[in-house]
């Protein structure tokens, strides 16, 4: 999922390629110089390498629970800001009310940043005391 295959055709001139590169490395490393053949014509293949990266860091949106901020208002930022419906609101909203914080949703950096500015702005705009924080998970 998180692999690309690069395929490079470069005017070099080799004798043949070794079969010890037949399997792509798991550190991409550049074949060794090749002796040149007469009939290749000037080019080689070179072999394929699958260079692997990380997935991205992942940030959890979490709510906090308050004493103040009333129980329908969470309900709403949950359907408007996280896209859940009303029952799956309902029932984060009182995750978060019994155990005192609830995630909300996961996403990369910039975009629980977003969802994390978009609640505080919400929240203060309506007078309410709600406090979303984003967290790295994994
Ligand atoms: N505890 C709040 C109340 O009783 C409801 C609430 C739920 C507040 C979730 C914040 O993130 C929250 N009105």
């Amino acid at each position: 999922m998180y692999s690309q295959t690069r395929k490079t055709q470069i005017p070099i001139r080799v004798t043949l390629i070794s079969p010890s590169l037949a399997t792509p490395p798991k550190t991409p490393v550049l074949p060794p110089a090749q002796k040149p053949n007469s009939d290749d014509g000037g080019t080689a293949l070179l072999e394929r390498q699958t260079l692997r990266t990380e997935p991205p860091q992942m940030y959890q949106v979490v709510l906090l629970n308050d004493d103040y901020t009333p129980m329908e208002y969470v309900v709403l930022v949950l359907q408007e800001f996280f896209n859940k419906d009303y029952e799956t609101a309902n029932q984060i909203m009182m995750k978060i009310h019994r155990d005192g914080r609830g995630v909300c949703g996961i996403y990369s950096k910039d975009i629980a940043a977003t969802k994390v500015d978009q609640v505080t702005e919400s929240a203060l705009r309506n007078g309410h005391p709600l406090q979303c924080v984003s967290e790295p998970i994994g």
